[in-house]
Order: C-alpha cells, then sequence, then structure tokens
C-alpha cells in the first residue's frame, strides 16, 4: 500500500525545507509526528490545502522543523505512516553521478562494457555499419518520395540533395535509436552548464567534471558530423536528424536494428542549436583540446551565418507519417534557437554583432514574448538568459544586470507557484494539463531557480530547488519516486529499446539514476490511453509499453543531472 503520507522518499536537505504531503478528508488540521527508531523527534499539526486538481485528491501539507542529519526518519499523520527518509548533505551525490552515467550508456557506435552497464545491459556497438544493421558511418538523405503521409503530402517537397554522411556518435535519444539534433543540441548544452557551474565552483578539476565534460564531447563531436558539407546544397546548416526507416519494435538491441537509417534534411532550428552548443562548447572545452574547441567554433560560426541565410527551413511534423521511424522535433518558432546561438557565440567571441543581433530579438528581455513559460527542446528562450546572467562579465552586454534581474523575477513567479502546489512542485500548465515529458519540465523549472540562486544568493531559490526535486522522488500523487534506483517504490519499467526488464524478468530495472518523462495528460500511447480524462498527476503508467508517459529522454536526464549536481553543492 502506498503511505498517504507523501515524503521525498531519499530524503531532505539539512538546511531543509522539510514538507510532507497528506492524502486525506480531514476538513480541520491533523496532528503529525516525526519519529526514528519509534523515538518521537518533533510534532506538529498539518495545513488543510483542500481538493487539489493537478492530483484529484484532497490534501494537507506537513511543514516539519528539519532535524539532525541522519536515516530512519518517518512522518505519521492521520493514522499512516510515511516511507523511511534520511536528512544530510550528501543525498544527491549518488544521483548526480548516476544520472550523468545514463549518458555514456545512450552512446551510440561504441561498445558498452559491463564496466559501465553491469553484465545484463553491456552490448556490443550500434550501428556501425555491420550486417544487418545499415549503420551510421555512411547515411545516405533520405531519397524523394521516402515522407509522403497517408494523404499524399510529401513533406520534404523540394528536396533534392543527397550525399552521404559518417553520423556515428553521439547520443540515442531515448527509447527510440534515434539521434536528433535539436534535442541533442539542449542535452549537451545542459551538461556543459553543469561543467561551467563546477568551474565557477572552483571544481573544474573534480572526477566528475572531468567525465561531464567528457561526456559532452561525445556528443559535440557528433553535432559536428551531422553539419552539411561545404559545396552541398545548404552548406553549414544542421541535418535535423538521422533516424530508422521505420520504427522497431520492443526490445531491439542498437546492434541487431534491421532498419534503413536515413538522415533528414537540414533544418533552421537544428543549424542554430548546432551553432549554440557548439560556441559553448568550444568555451568549455578550451583547456581540454584547444583544437577541437577551435573546430567547434568555426562550426559554430558558419552554422549561424546558414541559419541566417535560410532563417525558416522547419522540420516537418513527421508524427503525419504512417509509420516515421522516429520522432519530429519540428518546432515552427526558431527565432528563440536564434536569441540562444547568439548568446554563445557572443560568450565565446565578445563580439558585439552578436549583441546587436540578441537585442532585436523577440525572446530578449523586453522583448514581446514570455521565455520563461516554458523550457525545453522547443522553448529556448530561458537557456540564454540564464547564461548571460550567470557569466562573469560580457562588456558587449550592457543589459547583463537587466538579464540577471529577468531571472530572478522568473524564479520568483516559479516560487509563487511552488507555495500554490500542496506537493511542492513548480510547474504549473495554465490549463491544468501536463505536458509530454511533464517531469523535464519540472526539472527545467528547477534550473530556472538554481541559476537565480547562483546569481543572487537568495536562499528562497535554493530551497525552491531542494523541494521541487521531491515531487519526483515521490512525494506526489501516485507516491512514486520517478528515477529508477531512487526511493522506497519507483519506476522501474522506462520505455526503452534495450531497458526490457518487464519484458525479461532476468533483465534488470533501467539504470540507476533514469528519470521517467512523467503524468501526460494526452496519454498518447495505447498503454496510458485508458487513462484519459483523470486529473494530470495520475496520467501516468510505469509500463514500457507507455513511451508517451514513461519514456527516457536525455534531454529529461540533462536536466537531472544539473539539479543533483547543484544539490551536492549549492554553495
Ligand atoms: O519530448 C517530445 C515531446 O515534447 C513531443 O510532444 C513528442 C511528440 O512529438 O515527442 C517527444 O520526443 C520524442 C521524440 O520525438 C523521439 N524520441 C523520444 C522522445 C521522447 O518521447
Amino acid at each position: 500500500m502506498t503511505p498517504r503520507v507523501r515524503v521525498n522518499q531519499l530524503g531532505y536537505l539539512a538546511t531543509g525545507p522539510l514538507r510532507a504531503t497528506l492524502v486525506t478528508d480531514a476538513t480541520r488540521p491533523v496532528p503529525w509526528r516525526l519519529e526514528r527508531a519509534g523515538a518521537l523527534v518533533a510534532q506538529g499539526g498539518s495545513t488543510p490545502r483542500g481538493h487539489d486538481p493537478s492530483a484529484g485528491l484532497d490534501v494537507h501539507v506537513l511543514d516539519v522543523p528539519t532535524p539532525a542529519p541522519g536515516t530512519g526518519y518517518r512522518l505519521a499523520a492521520d493514522g499512516d505512516t510515511s516511507d523511511e527518509f534520511a536528512v544530510g548533505d550528501d543525498l544527491y551525490a549518488g544521483l548526480a553521478d548516476d544520472a550523468l552515467r545514463f549518458f555514456h550508456l545512450q552512446r551510440s557506435g561504441v561498445e558498452i562494457g559491463p564496466d559501465v552497464a553491469g553484465p545484463a545491459y553491456a552490448r556490443p556497438a550500434g550501428h556501425r555499419g555491420a550486417h544487418p544493421n545499415r549503420g551510421d558511418t555512411a547515411v545516405p538523405c533520405l531519397p524523394a518520395g521516402h515522407a509522403v503521409t497517408p494523404d499524399g503530402v510529401d513533406l520534404y517537397e523540394g528536396w533534392t540533395d543527397s550525399h552521404v554522411l559518417d553520423v556515428s556518435g553521439g547520443w540515442y535519444d531515448a527509447g527510440d535509436q534515434g539521434k536528433y539534433v535539436v534535442n541533442g543540441g539542449i542535452a549537451v548544452a545542459q551538461l556543459l552548464a553543469v561543467a561551467e557551474r563546477l568551474a565557477r565552483r572552483g571544481r573544474a578539476d573534480s572526477p566528475f567534471a572531468r567525465r561531464v565534460r567528457a561526456e559532452a564531447r561525445w556528443e559535440l563531436e557528433w553535432l559536428l558530423r551531422m553539419q552539411v558539407p561545404a559545396g552541398h546544397r545548404h552548406a553549414g546548416m544542421a541535418h535535423h536528424k538521422v533516424v530508422d526507416e521505420r520504427w522497431t519494435p520492443l526490445p531491439t538491441l542498437p546492434h541487431l536494428d534491421p532498419q534503413p537509417r536515413y538522415l533528414h534534411r537540414p533544418s533552421t532550428a537544428a543549424t542554430l542549436n548546432l551553432a549554440a552548443a557548439a560556441a559553448q562548447g568550444a568555451r568549455v572545452l578550451a583547456t581540454d583540446d584547444p583544437d577541437l574547441a577551435q573546430r567547434l567554433l568555426a562550426a559554430a560560426r558558419v552554422a549561424y551565418a546558414a541559419a541566417l541565410e535560410t532563417p525558416d527551413l522547419l522540420a516537418p511534423d513527421t508524427n503525419a507519417l504512417a509509420d516515421a521511424g522516429g520522432g519530429p522535433y519540428d518546432d515552427t518558432d526558431v527565432d528563440d534557437e536564434r536569441g540562444w546561438a547568439a548568446a554563445e557565440l557572443l560568450l565565446t567571441t565578445g563580439e558585439a554583432a552578436y549583441a546587436e543581433d540578441l537585442r532585436g530579438n523577440p525572446w530578449f528581455v523586453g522583448g514581446t514574448r514570455d521565455p520563461w513559460a516554458v523550457l525545453d527542446w522547443q522553448w529556448t528562450g530561458a537557456l540564454p538568459l540564464m547564461q548571460l546572467a550567470l557569466a562573469p562579465g560580457v562588456p558587449a552586454l550592457p543589459e547583463q544586470d537587466a538579464v540577471r534581474a529577468a531571472v530572478a523575477q522568473a524564479a520568483d513567479r516559479w516560487l509563487a507557484a511552488q507555495r500554490a502546489q500542496p506537493f511542492g512542485h513548480p510547474y504549473a500548465p495554465p490549463d491544468g494539463r501536463y505536458a509530454w515529458g511533464s517531469n523535464g519540465r519540472l526539472l527545467t523549472n528547477l534550473t530556472v531557480l538554481a541559476a537565480a540562486y547562483d546569481v543572487t544568493r537568495d536562499p528562497r531559490y535554493r530551497d525552491g530547488v531542494a523541494e521541487g526535486i521531491d515531487y519526483l522522488l515521490g512525494r506526489n500523487a501516485l507516491g512514486l519516486s520517478y528515477v529508477t534506483g531512487y526511493g522506497t517504490r519507483y519506476a522501474a519499467h522506462q520505455h526503452s529499446r534495450w531497458y526490457a526488464h518487464q519484458l525479461d524478468p532476468r533483465l534488470p530495472p533501467p539504470p540507476p539514476g533514469t528519470v521517467a518523462g512523467g503524468p501526460n495528460s494526452d496519454v498518447p500511447d495505447p498503454v496510458a490511453a485508458p487513462l484519459s480524462g483523470r486529473a494530470a498527476q495520475l496520467c501516468y503508467v510505469d509500463d514500457i509499453g507507455s513511451y508517451g508517459t514513461n519514456e527516457l529522454t536525455i534531454n529529461w536526464n540533462a536536466p537531472l543531472v544539473q539539479v543533483a549536481a547543484f544539490l551536492v553543492d549549492p554553495g
């Protein structure tokens, strides 16, 4: 039975806050007791919060003074007792480590040995071009007429160029084996931001920081391979993706993928993501590998210029195909990506021209768009603002103080949203419907609070991050931790083509530190579909078939690394 007292099943920081959510019909405050080994540590009364529409439950909040560090705490209230939890400052190092290892395990084109994956999930190199899979070492462009919808619309009409590229390496995106520049770009940027923060904290040479940079480098080298070479149409732009011709069944190990793979035509969004991530990578890897840093910066400049020349080559919504073999990552507004690329190029080069481009961008401070509403692969407007705010000084950008103020204001908005949520999570879509990857959106909101803390040192923001992660680790309507291996009851069947624990119980769950996409009000897959119409938090099922609520991806695990690394050392 899931306890009605919902806590962060991993534990709470010694600096607090320690809050829990009680599911109860009681209309008046009820007493709670904090116990350890049966002994009373503290007691108090709950705060009734009424009906919570996101959970479809009546709830109270327990606000508990943080006790001395230790393990084995429990909260008792209303005739029920919570799972055990710890209190301490060393709770998140393991999670940061594991969440980062996830990326190594997503690597394509290289053997994943038992030393990193354990014996059950060690696997040969995928997509290296050996029979029977066609491999990523020589991938042709999608031939004309290969992306025609059932209504007869050719999604890539007018695209006639053809060449073959070596696009091996990089990370598989998710539970599928596609590799997408748009999503690779944001995920690697988030890891690079971790490396930058560690450097600001004087820990650039720690083993963890080195691993972060090595992992980011793996993806950056792949991004470079996705750039259209000189002499071809749209030279300098980035191919949007390399994916299978058709979806493969579950499970399919990468080296056994029988599908032909194709490069899809370039897109402006992918090109700008490449420009942003490569420019940032050039800074972060400058000491480790000056030659690579130079190549990255050159590629970023070329990509940026190519995107200005071809500003609206949009990736089509390939979901319209009968069997797309990969996701669309389609985006009709690329101004936010343009601002992001300009900001990273500005930070790396200091050149005033990039600052000028940024000023004219609708997502920049004073612009017409709200960069803070959503931060994900499609809406990237908040990323450059956080990056600019955190940079020590940007001479070409006198507006830097205004940018810093905007970050703090955005964080204030998330703190207000958090106070309104009885489960303590700063995620509150205005229509009440949770998005695909809602856990990822919560995590990126937490990165905004973390950035605000780094900029202002106001402890309210640090506490906001600490409380916000409670939701992912069990303080939610399902009483479930969404992170494999963390918590008393955790998601163990994330949608993946190789972590097939559910299909073959001899296999272990996905590796620890893997976050599930989370509740999705649209319940788009057949497994979650019966949950349609339920309260948002209940639109989730821990089933390998539920790609719409339970997939793992690089762009959700990357902010998990950010948040966990922040909580290891808030400073
Ligand atoms: O995360 C993406 C989500 O925002 C979209 O609504 C959804 C449908 O287009 O696609 C999600 O991304 C998937 C991608 O297309 C393919 N790899 C797995 C991704 C996570 O489910």
